[in-house]
């Protein structure tokens, strides 16, 4: 009957996603201990904040949809790779690649695809470095390798990207005026040269006082 029948099918898809949800536990420590290192050894952690997030199911759908899969726990599977996500927020540039070299030296993460949108924004003028990776998670009597999509960008072009949602949230499914998609643009070149001046007063103290990069940077 049709009790059951959804029944089964809301088991199905908990079940399909929990593989997802125990990535994000497993990678969301990995990177508290990273964190807890640097700031114990060094007094200063790249991380500035992190994120996790599985994909809402109408998202999901929509996804689905949009490229033609079919609507299969299967299929959905093998081509989205960003049903669990981490974001990464970093304080500078050269802390966002400190942590690429990171994630690529780990045993413990396959590194699968790495988009640089830093280096070749979106259109929108979106910049972030995407890794899409598999991450090990160990069961009682199995290894699981889980598709996760990490985000890793700085605070500045965090800034831009969540603002720049909420303003396009407003026009969802209507057109954005050409005036505010340019100065949206504008806005994330102005965002990234914050983040280039930061960068360079950073080398400028550590260059002539290293002892200046302490806890409190
Ligand atoms: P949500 O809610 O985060 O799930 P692909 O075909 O795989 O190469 P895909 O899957 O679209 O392309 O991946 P892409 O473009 O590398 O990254 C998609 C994600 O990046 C988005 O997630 C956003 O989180 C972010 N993103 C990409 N472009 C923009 C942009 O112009 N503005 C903002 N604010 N964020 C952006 P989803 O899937 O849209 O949503």
């Amino acid at each position: 009957n049709q009790i059951e029948f959804l029944d089964e099918l809301f088991n199905e898809w908990s079940g399909f996603f929990l593989k997802y949800k125990m990535a994000l536990t497993e990678l969301k420590s990995d990177f508290e201990i990273i964190d807890l290192e640097w700031r114990g050894k060094y007094g200063y952690s790249p991380i500035e904040h992190l994120k996790t997030r599985m994909k809402k199911p109408r998202s999901l759908i929509k996804k689905v949809e949009e490229r033609q899969i079919p609507l299969t726990l299967k299929s959905i599977e093998e081509s989205i790779k960003d049903i669990a996500g981490v974001r990464i927020v970093t304080s500078f540039i050269d802390d966002i690649y400190m942590l690429k070299e990171h994630i690529e030296n780990r045993e413990d993460i396959r590194v699968i695809k790495v988009k640089d949108y830093i280096n070749h924004p979106k259109e929108s003028g979106y910049k972030s470095l995407h890794i899409i990776v598999e991450t090990e998670v160990i069961l009682s009597n199995e290894i699981l390798w889980v598709p996760v999509e990490i985000q890793i960008r700085s605070l500045s072009m965090d800034f831009w990207a969540s603002t720049e949602h909420k303003l396009n949230y407003k026009y969802q499914g209507k057109h954005v005026p050409e005036s505010a998609k340019k100065r949206l643009v504008d806005l994330s070149n102005a965002a990234f040269l914050l983040d280039q001046k930061m960068s360079d007063l950073r080398n400028q103290l550590l260059t002539n006082a290293p002892l200046l990069l302490d806890s409190s940077l």
